[in-house]
């Protein structure tokens, strides 16, 4: 295409903070598998370094979009899975597999949404001009990058950056965000109220 290719030296890295983040002893969540639709990928490596069962669903191998989301959700009800995080992953998942996981499907988007959705965030942003930038985790909505906003964590964008540079600035931020979006959810502290907005539970008045 003639454009520089994607440098690929730290991958699986939002799954592997999410693990890091599970193994804590003040975690309210557990990893119980890691899916991924990609064979032979890093995360793979990564979940199997850390104990955690893998399975491959291969889009590839399937006719439908709804025909791979209910294999996905038959491998995550095998585990007993209450909650979804999508970590590198980037398929757009049907409204079926949606509604059936409506408040328990997380999602980090790699901008301040509702800024900047769909792919190549990073470079909408420095095309736009933005001075600040940063990544959102939300639950799934039907609509892409749409749903509730959990946690978002802000980063400057700074003179001479490049997508690379960018990109690297808000894969730290997302490194802090994801974790702390999981916990938050696996704990209760927030879910997804009827509405389709964010509930908090009310904090224990400790003064
Ligand atoms: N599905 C729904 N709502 C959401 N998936 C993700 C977030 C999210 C969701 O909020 N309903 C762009 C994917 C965007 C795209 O066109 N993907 C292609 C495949 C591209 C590939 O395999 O590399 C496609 O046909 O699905 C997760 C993030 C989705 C990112």
């Amino acid at each position: 295409s003639g454009s520089t290719p994607h440098r690929r030296t730290k991958v699986g890295t939002n799954l592997q903070a999410l693990i890091d983040q599970a193994r804590r002893p003040s975690s309210s969540a557990e990893i119980v598998v890691v899916v991924s639709n990609r064979p032979g990928v890093q995360g793979l490596k990564r979940a199997a370094l850390a104990g955690i069962p893998t399975r491959v669903v291969d889009h590839k191998l399937f006719g439908s979009r709804a025909e791979f989301d209910s294999t996905i959700n038959a491998v995550l009800e095998e585990f007993g899975v209450e909650l979804v995080c999508l970590a590198g992953f980037m398929r757009i998942l049907t409204g079926t597999f949606v509604r059936k996981w409506n408040g328990k499907l997380l999602n980090i988007h790699p901008s301040l949404l509702p800024s900047f959705k769909g792919v190549n965030a990073q470079k909408q942003a420095l095309q736009a001009g933005v001075r600040v930038a940063g990544c959102t985790v939300h639950f799934v909505a039907e609509e892409v990058d749409a749903g509730a906003i959990i946690v978002q964590e802000a980063v400057p964008v700074l003179v001479g950056d490049t997508e690379d540079s960018l990109s690297d600035r808000i894969k730290e931020a997302e490194h802090r965000a994801f974790p702390s979006a999981l916990e938050l959810v696996a704990s209760g502290t927030v879910c997804l109220g009827k509405d389709g907005h964010i509930e908090w539970k009310p904090l224990k008045n400790t003064c």
